[in-house]
């Protein structure tokens, strides 16, 4: 039968439902022996890169570009985001978890969609559920009234505040993101800065708002399972208490990513390792729970146009001929990587290596869920 993830209910039983127990050799350490040590990351100064006359390469610091190339994630400070805006984007998510799951599944999120309120996902999948809840919203960047018309349409007039905080808190992240690419270009050693910043115009984003209520058996679930971001680029907020972690690559385990109330921390995901023809990494993470305190996450997905074919940019498709090297990845368009991970594929670590598999298997038009 399935279970209905009620945060309100679950966050206080003694036994998990086996629906949300990970296999023993997913399951997270969360104290003592074996639990997640801190990774230290590269941490950019944004505004002192942005101000730069030159390409800004100087003022990178030593490592964000191997960072990059090996596990696909750093930090960016000094970004520009005023911080009673972010403080404004958790109230707004504390209200809305507050509410009755029924208040909230008012913005159900119906199979095949990528947006709406997700307890779980308890209707798509019925084993290794995350320990979670999340609204999802597209904001497309040519659509300026689109996030608050959505939260006004789903959830009421009353809501329009809330709508209000999160289309700012969208239009903010996508100039925070385009930004990002500009530090993405220098350590790809394209000769622009701004190279990137075409691919991504009349971008298509999604904002999700994580919550992740105490878990009573936090060493048994995830709050969400290992995988890669299908998307290009994702700037996560975390809240004070803790929980994502990275898969660094070189063997040494999960690692903690330390909150830092200034900070957002960048993954690149696997579109954009694919636009990077392979030369930067999409990164490994997941985010476990812990018995004592709900966690919050905000995070932006940066996408490209849906039908906008990802293609490296013509001096690293050089490069890589110039290397005697095949592409990294076919072309593809986001729309069809995007319809294979809500129709065809759970994301996971392996995502991408699918997708391109069912690429190379002539695209299958069948509607069928492969069974991951
Ligand atoms: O909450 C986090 O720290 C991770 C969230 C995440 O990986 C996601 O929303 O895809």
């Amino acid at each position: 039968m399935a279970v209905v993830f009620d945060a309100s209910v679950l966050s206080h039983e003694e036994t998990i439902p086996a629906q949300f127990v990970w296999p023993a050799q997913e399951a997270p350490a969360i104290d003592g022996d074996g639990a997640a040590a801190e990774i230290e990351i590269p941490v950019v100064d944004l505004a002192a890169f942005l101000s730069s006359s030159s390409s800004g390469e100087e003022l990178l610091p030593a490592g964000v570009k191997e960072a990059c190339e090996r596990h696909g994630f750093f930090q960016v400070v000094n970004h520009g985001v005023d911080p009673a805006l972010l403080a404004e984007a958790y109230r707004c998510l504390d209200a809305f978890y507050a509410r009755p799951l029924a208040a909230k599944q008012r913005a159900q999120r119906r199979l095949g969609e990528n947006h709406g309120y997700a307890s779980s996902f308890t209707g798509r999948f019925d084993c290794k559920l995350p320990w979670k809840e999340t609204m999802s919203f597209n904001c497309p960047a040519d659509e300026p009234t689109a996030v608050v018309d959505y939260f006004v349409a789903v959830l009421g007039e009353e809501d329009r505040h809330m709508g209000d905080v999160y289309q700012e808190y969208c239009d903010v992240m996508t100039r925070l993101a385009l930004d990002v690419t500009e530090v993405l270009s220098v350590t790809l050693g394209l000769p622009d800065r701004a190279a990137l910043r075409g691919f991504f115009s009349g971008s298509d984003s999604v904002m999700r708002l994580n919550h992740y209520p105490p878990c009573r058996q936090p060493h048994l679930t995830l709050g969400t399972g290992p995988h890669r971001d299908p998307t290009s680029l994702t700037l996560l907020h975390q809240d004070s208490v803790g929980g994502l972690q990275v898969l660094p690559s070189g063997g040494s385990g999960w690692r903690a990513v330390r909150p830092r109330a200034d900070a957002f921390v960048v993954n690149i995901g696997d579109t954009f390792a694919a636009l990077a023809d392979g030369r930067h990494a999409s990164c490994l993470h997941r985010a476990v729970v812990n018995s004592v305190a709900a966690r919050r996450s905000l995070t932006f997905f940066l996408n490209p146009q849906l039908d906008r074919v990802v293609r490296p940019p013509p001096e690293l498709v050089a490069a890589a001929a110039a290397e005697g090297r095949p592409r990294a990845y076919p072309d593809f368009t986001w729309r069809e990587f995007l319809e294979f991970t809500q129709k065809r594929y759970r994301s996971d670590a392996s995502t991408m290596d699918a997708f391109v598999e069912w690429i190379k298997g002539g695209r299958r038009r069948d509607n069928e869920e492969e069974g991951h």
